[in-house]
């Protein structure tokens, strides 16, 4: 398999963004006034459905009945100064990348590979999170961005990595996904492309199955990542040398490639 691409998840992912996006939320409730209150509990429970507009409108139907019909006659404001919220928080420093993230886009920039993001979330939400913490354009760095209601149906539907996949013109056999939940991994995988995986404060608790490998983080040279399962046992941090070894290893002929039909 030759690697020509990494397709990158945002939320968990890059950052583990979602304690900004819970305070967003609750920030957003207030704004509007609405008595919720989202804390950590009910929040990984809720984020089993991607996409912040989905998730409110699925809070409402399961727990607030009462307020369904405001919610859904002022969702674009609700979402509107959440989004506002989180990219303040974004833009003051809140939010940092996860070990090794600058590092390995900057390794598979100088090797010749296309970058892509693939993300349920808004697209100012990774717009401010990469020039927040890159510094850069997005467009400097990525080859590809498709966010959020780019595609109609969100993860774990396959639809926005396929998206990026068009836009790259290039198969899924020749790619790698990373990705920090189940939902995203299933997205990834029913689009045919080998996954790498590293849980996140809020998906911590998720199973993964037929991923390239499960780690803690991306690893520094001086800071090795915890290995899960999967490749990368003795390697300590990830690179686009351990990608291609891993990729053509541990991924069968049968898996690469063809979307996994689990839908
Ligand atoms: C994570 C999500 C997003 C964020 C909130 O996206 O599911 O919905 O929780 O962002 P990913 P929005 O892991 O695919 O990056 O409110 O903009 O949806
Ligand atoms: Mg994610």
């Amino acid at each position: 398999m030759e690697i020509q691409a990494l397709l990158f998840d945002v939320d968990g992912t890059l950052a583990d963004t979602e304690e900004a996006h819970r305070h967003a939320f609750n920030e957003a409730f207030v704004r509007v006034g609405l008595d919720w209150h989202w804390d950590q509990a009910l929040y990984r429970e809720l984020l089993k459905v991607a996409g912040g507009k989905e998730r409110i409108l699925s809070y409402a139907a399961r727990y607030r009945p009462d307020d369904e019909m405001f919610v859904a006659e002022r969702l674009r404001d609700v979402h509107g100064f959440k989004t506002e919220s989180y990219t303040a928080l974004v833009a003051v420093g809140a939010v940092t990348l996860r070990p090794g993230v600058a590092r390995l886009i900057a390794e598979a920039r100088s090797a010749g590979l296309k970058l892509g993001i693939a993300t349920t979330t808004s697209l100012p939400n990774v717009i401010a999170l990469l020039r927040s913490t890159l510094r850069r354009s997005p467009d400097d760095l990525f080859d590809v961005i498709a966010a959020g209601d780019m595609v109609a149906r969100k993860k774990p539907w396959p639809d926005i990595y396929k998206l990026a996949l068009g836009e790259l013109g290039l198969p899924a056999s020749s790619c790698i996904a990373f990705e920090d939940s189940r939902n995203g991994v299933l997205a990834a995988r029913r689009a045919g492309l080998a996954t790498v995986v590293t849980p996140s404060t809020y998906t911590s608790d998720e199973d993964f199955d037929d991923v390239l490998c499960v780690l803690s983080d991306f690893g520094e040279p001086k800071r090795p990542y915890h290995h899960i399962g999967g490749a990368g046992a003795d390697d300590g941090f990830v690179t686009v040398a351990s990608l291609r070894r891993w990729a053509t290893d541990n991924v069968p002929e049968d898996m690469i490639g063809h979307a996994v039909q689990t839908v």
